[in-house]
């Protein structure tokens, strides 16, 4: 494509994106939202002399729902159980990074692996003496998930941000992507939620329960706007970007994170297959694929952690880099 070629397409695309935000409808809690990403994102600030300062990730995890009507009864949804996003929360944590999680509601959260699907029925206990307490055998998952869990979030460095909707997701990951841009080369983005490829748009989706006794159902989905290029243009441009490409064709994936690598100028896209996902991974880089494997003989041994390891130092070295380039200026 020619450059005039060019400037029509992102041309287009932005008018697809702002009619995205336009039409979409607006968030409910947006101040409160808005208040505690302040906060956050100034605490854990590289400011001269803030003693509190670390770097910042966005792990972006679950699948976003696409409402079929207004007053939503029926939606489109994905397999997502946000098990990746979760599990690197904790190994992001641990290596010192502050953590934004952005979430699926009741999907996966960091710190609750060892515990049942229904950790508050199955796991306490009602007794005459002491009330409400842990029961064996998760009394030990159940303390060490209190504890990291309220440590993290009294400390400052974990913030939990729920999401439903394609709409919320968007929106939301748009306000923290600004909100960060004052962490500048220290943010990291990491975009590990299956998000909806195709949505109703607002203005055109039923505003009450569809009716079943008209026959089969035509419905008209259109594509959700690529907010990629966006984030790492004029959302966060100094962010570490790393997104993922799922596919359930081998073959294919590799090409397809090249491509996305490319055409979304991301600094890193993992590629993974659905059914060795939590097996495996390549992260894809301008220069190289890395592949990632867990060894499965060690318990306990995750995919997330070696994942992690590596972009902390990919990450470390964009830092320093940075922090050279200005220095020579
Ligand atoms: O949430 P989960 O642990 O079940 O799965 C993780 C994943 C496969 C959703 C993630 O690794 C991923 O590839 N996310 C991007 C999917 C995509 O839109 O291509």
């Amino acid at each position: 494509m020619d450059v005039n070629g060019l400037q029509k397409a992102q041309e287009a695309l932005d008018a697809e994106i702002k009619s995205f935000f336009n039409s979409a409808p607006p968030l409910r809690n947006i101040e409160d939202i808005g208040k505690d990403l302040r906060k956050f994102v100034e605490f854990n600030s590289p400011q001269a002399g803030n003693q509190s300062a670390r770097k910042v990730v966005c792990v972006t995890s679950g699948g976003t729902t696409v409402p079929l009507e207004q007053r939503c009864v029926r939606y489109i949804d994905n397999f997502s159980s946000g098990h990746r996003g979760a599990a690197s929360t904790e190994y992001f944590l641990k290596a010192g990074y502050s953590v934004i999680f952005l979430y699926r509601k009741g999907t996966r959260q960091p710190y609750c692996s060892l515990l049942p699907d229904d950790p508050f029925l199955e796991c306490l206990e009602f007794t005459q003496e002491s009330g409400i307490q842990a029961r064996q055998p998760y009394s030990e998952a159940v303390k060490n998930a209190i504890s990291e869990h309220h440590a993290a979030i009294a400390n400052g460095t974990l913030l939990k941000l729920p999401f439903t909707t394609i709409f919320e997701y968007l929106q939301m990951l748009h306000l923290v992507a600004i909100s960060m841009r004052s962490v500048g080369p220290h943010a990291l983005f990491y975009l590990a939620a299956a998000v909806s490829d195709f949505y109703v748009p607002w203005e055109s989706m039923a505003e009450h329960k569809i009716q079943s006794g008209s026959g089969p159902l035509d419905m008209r989905l259109v594509q959700v706007p690529k907010m990629l290029s966006g984030l790492r243009s004029e959302w966060a441009p100094m962010a570490y970007c790393i997104s993922f490409k799922l596919e359930t064709d081998v073959k294919i994936l590799l090409e397809k994170a090249d491509a996305a690598l490319r055409k979304y100028k991301m600094h890193m896209v993992i590629a993974n297959e659905l059914l060795t996902r939590k097996e495996e991974v390549t992260l894809v880089t301008t220069n190289e694929k890395i592949h990632v494997r867990r060894d499965p003989k060690l318990v306990g041994d995750n995919v997330e952690e070696h994942i992690v390891k590596h972009i902390v130092k990919k990450h470390s070295a964009y830092v320093d880099n940075f922090d050279h380039k200005v220095s020579r200026a």
